[in-house]
């Protein structure tokens, strides 16, 4: 099965050869790939060359490996377009999500006060969600809106509504459009905590500006994303 006089690495060529049986499904999500006992026979390679092939995989979040019990394929990455302005209430259809509000504090934030072209003592309503997705928690969500333009939220039902249909359609604030910055970060004690990962994986980091139909920002939101959870992809058309 691997070439073994063309010179490319017997490793790589063993985590070319698994990572096609994963995409073209011979391997399917949530099922165990062979042990490795079983790919040192198929392969006929030494064990070292097997774990630096499944450790590439692993890596790259194609296998999941558990202590004792073997890898498996793990699940595909959701794909997210950036050119979308997306509500998390309303894409993802045909998952299971739910949401699991951790509070709302009104608050002085100067990040957000700043993103906002808020004075300094004009408070900010900080609600603070961690979405999930078939029961796994996926994003650590902190939204910042203006006080005087939510003064109620937190009467209303933060873990079924969307906060973009509460402010067009209860506070009647006019959504035009909004600014990201995609980044990445490394998760703290606390975000490896909430989204029930290791501590020091990497992340994407999402900030978003939205602005109502007169140009002025009304919502400051900073999104922990899991990144073994969700690709972010874009269509570039050249006309
Ligand atoms: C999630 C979405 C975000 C969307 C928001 C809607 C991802 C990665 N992020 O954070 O794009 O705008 O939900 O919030 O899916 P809403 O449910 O309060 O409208």
């Amino acid at each position: 099965m691997i070439h073994k006089d063309n010179g490319f690495p017997y490793y790589l060529q063993i985590y070319q050869e698994i990572r096609e049986r994963i995409l073209t499904r011979n391997y399917l999500p949530g099922q165990p790939i062979p042990s490795e006992n079983e790919l040192v026979r198929e392969f006929e390679v030494t064990r070292a060359t097997v774990r630096n092939a499944l450790k590439k995989l692993q890596n790259e979040g194609l296998i999941l490996t558990e202590k004792g019990k073997g890898s498996y394929v793990n699940q595909p990455k959701i794909e997210q377009s950036l050119f979308k302005f997306y509500s998390f209430g309303r894409d993802h259809s045909e998952l299971n999500k739910n949401s699991v509000l951790l509070g709302v504090e009104e608050e002085q934030n100067i990040e957000a006060q700043k993103a906002l072209n808020l004075p300094g003592d004009q408070p900010v309503k900080r609600i603070t969600r961690i979405r999930r997705l078939d029961d796994l928690p996926v994003i650590i969500e902190n939204s910042y809106i203006p006080s005087f333009l939510v003064p109620d939220i937190e009467t209303y039902d933060l873990e079924s509504l969307s906060i973009y249909d509460l402010l067009e359609n209860t506070y009647g604030c006019r959504i035009s459009r909004a600014k990201e910055f995609l980044d990445t970060c490394l998760t703290d004690h606390d975000d490896s905590e909430l989204l029930e990962v290791d501590e020091g994986m990497p992340v994407f980091l999402i900030k978003r500006i939205t602005f109502d139909l007169k140009d002025r920002p009304i919502e400051f939101r900073e999104s922990v994303i899991r990144s073994d959870k969700f690709t972010f992809s874009v269509d570039l058309k050249l006309r």
